[in-house]
C-alpha cells in the first residue's frame, strides 16, 4: 500500500483489499490491514481491544522508540486520553466556532475576489497554491494564536508527522534532514509566551490554569493542532476542489444551493478520504472474521477503502451531493474522531460559498499531479480555470 504506484492511484488496490477477506496480512511489512466498512468501523469504535497507545503508525512503541513524544490524543487511551479530549472538545465545538465564522467568511470572500482580480472572465491558476493552502494558512494559525513568522514550516512538518505513521521508505527519509529544524519550531510555538492570549492556544493553557490538565499537557495539546489541523484541512479542500472541477454538475448544485457546502465537503472526505489510514494494535488475540489477529501486532485501517466499500455505499465510486454522507470514517469513528471537524468544515464552508457566489465554472486546465504521502491523499497540483459567474 506504500509502494509510490498505490500512491498514485490506491483505488484498484483498495479493491483487491476488500475483496480478499475482512482481515488480510500484509507479509511485507508482517502487518493486518481491513478494508471493509463494517470491519473498519467495528475496530475504530473498539477502542479496548484495538487501542492507539502503542502508537497509530507502522511501528509499535511496546518495542520501538517513538520519534516525537506522542500526541496526548492520537496516541494514548482513556483514560489518559480522556482529560486532553475533554478540554479541546470545547473550544473547538460548533459553538465555539460562531465567534469565527463572520471573519472566516470575510476572508474567504477576499481570497476569492483577490484570485479572480486582474484577469477577464476566466483565471487559470493552481486550486492547491492559491485556494486549498492559502485558505487555511490565512486563518488557521491566527485561530491558534500563532505569530507572523515561520508558518511556511506547518505544511512540512505535517506532511512529514503523516510519512512517519507509514513505513520507513523513502518518504520518511526525504523528510528527516528537515524534522529537526521544523520540530524545534512548531514546539518553541507551543509555549505560552508565543500564544497570542485570544486563541485556541491560550484557552489551552487557561485549562492548565483550572487544572483541568497539568502544565506539562498543555503545550503538548496545542502541538496536536499544529500537526492535525493544517494539511488535513487542506488536503480535504484539494479533494473537494478537484471534484468540483471535475463533476460539473455537482459544482451547478452547489451553485444553485450554497447551503450544500458543507454537504459538499463531507462527501469530498468520504471520496478522497484526504488521512486514508491509520493503524491500530490488538490487546489480545482476536478473531476478526474467521482471521487471529494475534495479540500485540498492528492492523492498518483503510479509512478510504471503507469510505469506497460497495458493501456500505451505493455507487461508492461516485461523487454526489445528493447522498448522505454522514457515517463516512474519513474523519475516524469512536472516541479519537477528528475533535476539529467543526473546524475543518467551517473552513470548507466559507470557501466553498466564496467561490459559488463568484464562479460560474471550475474544471480542470491541466493534468492535476498527486503529492505521495504515506498516510494522506494529496494533489501537489491542480491546475484549473475559473470563469467567473
Ligand atoms: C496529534 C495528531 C497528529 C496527526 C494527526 C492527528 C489526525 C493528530 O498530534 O494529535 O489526527
Amino acid at each position: 500500500p506504500f509502494s509510490h504506484e498505490v500512491l498514485e492511484d490506491p483505488l484498484p488496490f483498495q479493491a483487491a483489499l476488500r475483496d480478499a477477506g475482512p482481515v488480510v496480512h500484509l507479509d511485507r511489512y508482517g502487518i493486518y490491514a481491513m478494508g471493509r466498512y463494517e470491519h473498519v468501523h467495528a475496530a475504530l469504535t473498539n477502542w479496548q481491544g484495538f487501542p492507539s497507545g502503542a502508537g497509530v503508525g507502522m511501528s509499535n512503541w511496546r518495542h520501538e522508540e517513538p520519534w516525537r513524544p506522542p500526541s496526548l490524543l492520537l496516541e494514548t487511551d482513556p483514560p489518559h486520553h480522556d482529560a486532553p479530549r475533554a478540554v479541546l472538545e470545547p473550544i473547538l465545538s460548533p459553538r465555539a466556532l460562531r465567534l469565527l465564522r463572520e471573519r472566516w467568511f470575510a476572508d474567504a470572500e477576499d481570497l476569492v475576489d483577490t484570485v479572480l482580480t486582474g484577469a477577464g472572465d476566466t483565471v487559470e491558476l493552481d486550486a492547491m497554491a492559491e485556494l486549498a493552502e492559502t485558505f487555511p494558512l490565512r486563518v488557521f494559525p491566527d485561530a491558534v494564536g500563532l505569530g507572523r513568522d515561520g508558518r511556511e514550516n506547518l505544511l512540512p512538518y505535517g506532511n512529514h508527522l503523516f510519512n512517519a505513521f507509514g513505513p520507513d521508505n523513502d518518504l520518511v527519509a526525504q523528510g528527516a534532514g528537515r524534522i529537526g529544524e521544523l520540530s524545534a519550531w512548531v514546539n518553541a510555538q507551543c509555549a505560552r509566551e508565543t500564544l497570542s492570549p485570544d486563541g485556541f492556544g491560550a484557552r489551552i493553557w487557561e485549562a492548565a490554569d483550572r487544572a483541568d490538565i497539568t502544565p506539562e499537557q498543555a503545550p503538548l495539546i496545542v502541538r496536536s493542532l499544529l500537526s492535525a489541523g493544517v494539511d488535513t484541512t487542506v488536503h480535504g479542500l484539494g479533494a473537494c476542489l478537484h471534484a468540483m472541477a471535475t463533476h460539473p454538475e455537482q459544482w451547478q448544485r452547489l451553485r444553485d444551493d450554497p447551503g450544500l457546502a458543507r454537504i459538499a465537503f463531507d462527501e469530498a472526505v468520504r471520496w478522497e478520504s484526504p488521512v486514508q489510514t491509520f493503524f491500530r494494535v490488538a490487546e489480545d488475540d482476536i478473531v476478526v472474521g474467521g482471521t487471529l489477529v494475534p495479540r500485540d501486532d498492528k492492523i492498518l485501517m483503510f479509512l478510504g477503502s471503507a469510505n469506497r466499500d460497495p458493501r456500505r455505499w451505493e455507487h461508492p465510486d461516485s461523487f454526489d451531493l445528493s447522498r448522505d454522507p454522514s457515517g463516512h470514517v474519513g474523519f475516524g469513528m469512536g472516541l479519537h474522531q477528528c475533535v476539529g471537524q467543526h473546524v475543518a468544515r467551517l473552513e470548507a464552508e466559507a470557501l466553498l460559498t466564496a467561490l459559488a457566489r463568484r464562479v460560474g465554472r471550475i474544471e480542470l486546465a491541466g493534468t492535476p499531479r498527486r503529492h505521495h504521502n504515506n498516510t494522506m491523499r494529496a494533489w501537489g497540483a491542480l491546475p484549473v480555470r475559473l470563469t467567473r459567474a
